[in-house]
């Protein structure tokens, strides 16, 4: 076990050992902290605090929202809007985006986050989790706009998730390693219980919705098939499928004990490059598994290297342990 030293501490020793916590941002990732920590109370109380349940309203990518979907969002918004270190917020639960308003002073960061990704999850008590990603405002632009946050994932100065499960976790990474914080409920804080998280080249798990088998391209159909074909087939070993239809859980398995996720385009809807969205889920996320010794692609291409076009823009999502996502890429590239 890590030694166990709060997140406050492991920030500031950070920032002291290698400087890639500047203190705007030390200040930023613990605020976020702290909501997710309100949010975890909020999801925690259920159906005790009358959060279950739809909102009766859309968000910008069409979905129902849970009533939990708009309390997450809420709770960032206002935890991160005075502080000084953020000039403005990206939400999935918003259609553009949230400019810190000037009542209060800017700062340089940007924020981008899925306040409660897995919220299918929320009403039937399966785990779900903000994910979160912080970018540094271009300086040579006065103001803020939409277009400050079209950067590709490799611009990223700090990613992370917090996971509402039997435990409430954060999970976060500056570019030195993959951390992870568990909540003392008694305490209040997050206590550093993993650090230098390392997911294995191999393994022997996939995640994917089969329902959609009928949908997928030949190179997705092929690589899960061969999974399928188990001990018999040309992998010669058997595989375990697992599919939590919320990607911080599934992500957080593959942290924990290997895996590749799948979240592939499909013919389903064929202008679409895929279900998951680049800015505020798969960037952050490929970012935790890279830097956790794993990969992340499109199916084709790295996507910490995609130019995002929209604020919005979904991609498809192939991560996890390294040899298994460059097979699939190769499967998708034979040349
Ligand atoms: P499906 C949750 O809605 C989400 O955005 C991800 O968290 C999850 O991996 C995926 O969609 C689940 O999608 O089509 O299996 O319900």
């Amino acid at each position: 076990m890590a030694q166990k030293i709060s997140l406050t501490r492991y920030l500031v020793e950070q920032q002291r050992a290698d400087g890639l916590i500047p203190g705007q941002l030390r200040l930023l990732l613990e605020v976020v902290a702290r909501a997710c920590k309100s949010i975890s109370q909020a999801v925690n109380k259920g159906a005790l605090g009358g959060v279950l349940g739809s909102a009766e309203s859309e968000n910008v990518q069409g979905e129902v929202q849970k009533k939990l979907d708009i309390i997450a969002n809420e709770v960032l918004i206002e935890a991160n809007e005075w502080g000084g270190h953020l000039a403005a917020m990206a939400s999935e639960e918003m259609d553009s985006i949230y400019v810190v308003p000037n009542r209060y002073p800017q700062g340089e960061y940007l924020l981008l986050f899925d306040p409660l990704d897995g919220s299918s999850n929320i009403d039937v008590n399966v785990s779900i989790g903000t994910i979160f990603s912080v970018l540094k405002k271009p300086d040579d632009t006065p103001g803020v706009q939409e277009g400050d946050f079209l950067q590709a994932g490799s611009r990223q100065v700090a990613a992370g998730y917090c996971i509402y499960g039997p435990q409430t976790t954060l999970v976060l990474t500056v570019g030195n390693g993959v951390a992870m914080f568990t909540l003392d409920r008694e305490q209040g804080s997050f206590m550093l219980t993993q650090e230098n998280i390392q997911i294995p080249a191999d393994t022997k798990e996939f995640a994917i919705n089969m329902s959609n088998m009928r949908h997928w391209d030949a190179p997705v159909k092929r690589y899960i098939d061969e999974c399928l074909a188990g001990k018999e087939g040309p992998r010669g070993k058997d595989f375990n499928m697992r599919w939590i239809a919320s990607m911080v859980a599934d992500v957080h398995r593959i942290l924990m004990r290997g895996g590749i996720f799948m979240y592939p385009w499909d013919k389903r809807e064929p202008d679409k490059a895929g279900k998951l969205r680049l800015m505020y889920e798969a960037n952050p996320m490929s970012w935790l598994v890279e830097q956790a010794g794993g990969a992340a692609t499109n199916g084709r291409e790295r996507i910490l290297d995609l130019a995002p076009a929209k604020l919005h823009e979904r991609v498809a999502v192939v991560l996890g342990s390294k040899n298994e996502v460059e097979r699939v890429t190769r499967y998708h590239d034979p040349l």
